[in-house]
């Protein structure tokens, strides 16, 4: 069925291909609002449609009435099928590059004939694109490097989706009756928050079967190649996975070997030639007698036989950790069963699509005794941020639950306060004094004028009533960069003033980045492990937030909501009170 999100899709594309071939702006510009006008459609639209009323409402005239109904009964327009067909079709996509709209399509197409983002790129690089009109050095600076992130954008998954496809298919290669051992090994293993490919290893004396299991999978979009013991197949949605097999007693060796990073294996390698033995993916080679070691079974034996604990697969990013745990015990990181509660979440009251109460009650499946409510603060109007009465509201909503005998666990009342543009928060002190905590957060970049975020991030930690920092950044990964902030100071700040620093779960955030935690870390800063929720679906996100924290070798006592209620309680408490 054609939806009502269909339709204004169509409406919307319909606008920006009259505008991109120059037809009059009264006639664009009722397709645009044709669109806006569905979206806040208050009468159920299929009703309207059916009754044939929508050339009543305001803001669709009769003629657009017509071509919905039409899409709607016949599932398709012949009119938009012509229009589509009357440009390049590579033109549409130039929408995605920031900086790039319909008069600027329609400039580029006009003057220089370029039909598609290939052709742009290289007219920015050639600078043809800074002489025309409307345009700019800048500008073409700014659609170069869009186009740019683009690229890189496009040849990255996010760790969470590609780990929800790869889940099932290591757990469906380990059924095979042919297969000893499997194994998720690359970047997903390492838990990157972004990842190239799939890597899966599987262990076995008779691996073609294997192969051809893989090659067919339904999602299988294409073999790339396939040979005896190695195959790469691209899955449907674009994401390529490589299958390797090998007989068990490679297994160990292999495992490690594609588990990576290669900065990792790189040092290995050479910490194992200063033993007199060469490290590969097939095994151990005695430089000089040319006689393996027996006794390598699993990654462990190997670590051992190097000197090392078994380094989990999180820390092997080349990053020192060699160095740093030889002759260690093995790091005791956190884990997903450590946490007893999350602070960072959204209710109906701002922009989160669910309940006060069905968010405990889902935080309380989770296992946790207690969780913090952190709408969003006025400021960010686009999210229904509550103004000061309605926080007051909904924290006296919060004592309630607390004191009610069905209550499942302990509410935290917080907020997720924004940083204005100069640093000062959307609250007076009085107002966030009645809160338990409060997360301080950036939503918009700073202008022209003004502190930078670092700054403002900096002047927020300085309230003595600010518990601690939502995503710093602020990047989305694969879409929107992070803002060009100095994590050295922003730790050191958070140090100077007891600030804690979140670990924003959402798969698309994971922010601050592990990278810095090692940092932080040896600042005395701690965490808070923090889903974002706006659904209480998004709890599960918790996982994506706890890789992180490994990866930046965070243990137990380095993330606050891993404290019971009791404890964390006291902690808020002492942070609010200025002690
Ligand atoms: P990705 O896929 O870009 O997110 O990152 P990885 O780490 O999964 O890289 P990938 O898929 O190219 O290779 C998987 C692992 O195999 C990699 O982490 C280490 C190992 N590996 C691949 N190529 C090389 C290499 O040229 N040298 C070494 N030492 N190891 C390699
Ligand atoms: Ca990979
Ligand atoms: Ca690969």
């Amino acid at each position: 069925m054609v939806t009502k999100n269909d339709i204004i899709g169509i409406l919307e594309e319909i606008g920006v291909i009259l505008e991109i071939k120059g037809e009059n702006p009264f006639k664009t510009r009722a397709y645009a609002n044709a669109a806006r006008t569905l979206e806040g459609l208050e009468e159920d639209f299929h009703t309207l449609v059916a009754e044939e009323r929508l050339d009543q409402v305001k803001g669709i005239g009769k003629a657009i009435a017509e071509k919905i109904s039409r899409l709607v009964n016949e599932g398709d327009l012949p009119y938009y099928n012509d229009l589509k067909a009357s440009i390049p079709p590579g033109l549409l996509d130039m929408l995605d590059i920031p900086g790039m709209g319909p008069k600027k399509i329609k400039a580029v197409h006009k003057n220089l004939n370029i039909s598609n983002i290939e052709e742009l790129k290289a007219s920015c690089e050639e600078g043809k694109l800074q002489i025309l009109d409307g345009f700019g050095k800048k500008t073409e600076e700014k659609i170069l490097k869009g186009i740019q992130n683009r690229e890189a954008y496009m040849a990255r998954h996010l760790w969470w989706e590609a780990h929800a496809i790869a889940k099932p298919l290591v757990e469906a290669l380990r059924e095979l009756p042919e297969v000893e051992k499997a194994e998720i090994a690359g970047s997903l293993r390492r838990k990157k928050e972004t990842v190239g490919d799939l890597d899966f290893l599987a262990s076995s004396g008779s691996p073609a079967p294997i192969m051809d299991w893989f090659t067919k999978r339904p999602e299988v979009q294409e073999v790339t190649t396939k040979g005896e013991t190695k195959a790469s197949v691209r899955l449907t949605g674009g994401l390529q996975a490589d299958l390797r097999v090998v007989p068990p007693e490679q297994y160990a060796f292999a495992l490690h070997h594609f588990t990576g990073s290669k900065e990792h294996n790189v040092a290995l390698r050479s910490r194992s030639l200063q033993k007199g033995y060469s490290l590969s993916e097939w095994g151990l080679k005695s430089e000089k007698a040319n006689k393996a070691p027996q006794n390598i079974f699993s990654e462990e034996d190997l670590f051992e036989f190097l000197g090392l604990p078994l380094i989990p697969p999180e820390l092997r990013e080349g990053r020192e950790e060699i160095e740093r745990l030889e002759g260690e015990n093995p790091p005791l990181l956190i884990e997903e069963s450590d946490l007893k509660g999350v602070f960072h979440n959204h209710t109906k009251a701002s922009d989160g699509q669910s309940s006060l109460r069905e968010m405990a009650h889902a935080a309380a499946k989770m296992g946790w005794e207690y969780l913090g409510i952190s709408d969003h603060s006025k400021a960010s109007f686009q999210a229904d941020g509550l103004n000061e009465e309605k926080l007051i509201r909904q924290i006296a909503e919060i004592r309630e639950y607390n004191a009610s005998p069905d209550r499942e666990l302990h509410l935290f009342a917080g907020i997720e306060c924004d940083i204005l543009s100069d640093g000062s928060l959307d609250f007076e002190d009085e107002v966030l004094a009645e809160c338990d905590y409060v997360i301080a957060a950036i939503h918009s970049r700073s202008g022209q004028k003004g502190p930078d975020e670092t700054a403002r991030l900096i002047a927020a930690m300085e309230n003595p009533l600010v518990t601690m920092i939502a995503h710093p950044t602020g990047r989305l990964l694969l879409q929107r960069e992070p803002y060009d902030l100095d994590h050295r100071k922003i730790i050191d700040a958070a140090a100077g003033n007891g600030v804690v620093i979140e670990i924003n779960s959402h798969p698309r955030r994971l922010d601050m980045d592990w990278r810095w935690w090692r940092y932080a870390r040896e600042k005395g800063v701690r965490a808070s492990i923090n889903p974002d929720a706006h659904h209480s679906d998004h709890f599960a996100y918790t996982l994506a937030g706890i890789n992180i924290a490994r990866k930046g070798w965070l243990q137990r006592e380095d993330v606050i909501n891993t404290m019971g209620l009791k404890d964390v309680s006291d902690f808020l408490r002492k942070k609010m009170s200025h002690d």
